[in-house]
């Protein structure tokens, strides 16, 4: 299995890739406010690097429950620089998290190598698509249910496994036969606390090995979420502990890139679960 995002290639079977998040937002849930000014942006990249991310994903706007919406002239405001002063010090691939196509073409433009979209499940458009298509960019179809404003209203489904496995097969079916995005392009990610009670949060880390059917790379973003408080009673800043658990098991259950703010630790963890599992599944 391949994922290529414009100049980068990811060749599968590899050490899952840990994907670190660069928040230039003043209300991000866990990071809001610490990397405002560019200096401060870049600076938390190249430590995230440093401690082994294989790709950095940068974000203009917050996507937690009830987050209040940005402006495209202030979401561009807030990455570009950051891009700019990024991208020609890195050797990795830098994702753009944003639901506007104007904020993702220029991104991409500034050198950014994947759009990280937690909007693929509303778009009506091919907008998007067609800009992922052109720059040959990576893209990660995210699912959710409803948008960052509304989605924790009441969330339902009758089966959440199935519900975002027929989302992914049907956003992949359109993204090839009616764009022609290349499906090694495509990322899955069933997006962990969008529009999820913590019932269903836990169903899909559970069912997780049912999206490996699609033969995509499948990411999994746990990193502090609300659910491991919903469950644990955990602060946002005691949530690492859990954050790890559902990473080392999601590396088990066939994950290949883990989304979070602590790139060290969960590095660390998921190299350890790698080694068992290579060994576990000799013993199979
Ligand atoms: N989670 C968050 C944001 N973007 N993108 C993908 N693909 N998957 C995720 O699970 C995901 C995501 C939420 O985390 P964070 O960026 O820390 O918070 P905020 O949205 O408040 O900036």
């Amino acid at each position: 299995m391949v994922f290529t995002a414009r100049q980068f290639e990811f060749r599968f079977p590899r050490p899952a890739l840990v994907m670190g998040v660069v928040n230039v937002t003043p209300d991000s849930f866990s990071d809001g406010g610490k990397y405002l000014t560019p200096d401060a942006a870049v600076a938390h990249a190249l430590e995230l690097v440093a401690q082994g991310a294989e790709i950095l994903d940068l974000g203009g706007e917050s996507t937690r429950p009830g987050a209040a919406p940005v402006s495209e002239a202030e979401e561009l405001r807030r990455v570009l620089p950051v891009l700019q002063k990024l991208v020609p010090q890195l050797k990795v691939p830098v994702s753009i998290d944003t639901t506007k196509p104007g904020v993702a073409r220029a991104a991409l433009d500034a050198g950014a190598s994947i759009i990280n979209d937690i909007a693929a499940a509303t778009r009506t458009d091919f907008t998007m698509w067609q800009i992922v298509a052109e720059h040959r960019a990576g893209y990660i179809v995210m699912h959710a249910q409803g948008s960052p404003a509304t989605m924790q209203a009441q969330p339902a489904y009758r089966d959440v496994v199935r519900e975002v496995s027929g989302f992914f097969s049907e956003r992949l079916g359109m993204l090839l036969n009616e764009v022609g995005v290349p499906m090694e392009q495509v990322v899955l990610d069933p997006g962990i606390g969008f529009g999820k009670t913590l019932e269903h949060n836990l169903a899909l880390l559970a069912g997780l090995k049912t999206f490996s059917k699609w033969r995509r790379p499948l990411l999994v973003g746990v990193s502090r979420k609300s659910f491991i408080g919903q469950l644990l009673g955990a602060e946002v800043q005691n949530r690492l502990p859990a954050s790890l658990a559902c990473a080392t098991l999601a590396i088990g259950d066939g994950a290949q890139i883990i989304r979070t703010h602590d790139v060290a630790e969960t590095v660390q963890a998921v190299r350890m679960a790698e080694a068992i599992y290579a060994r576990k599944n000799h013993v199979d």
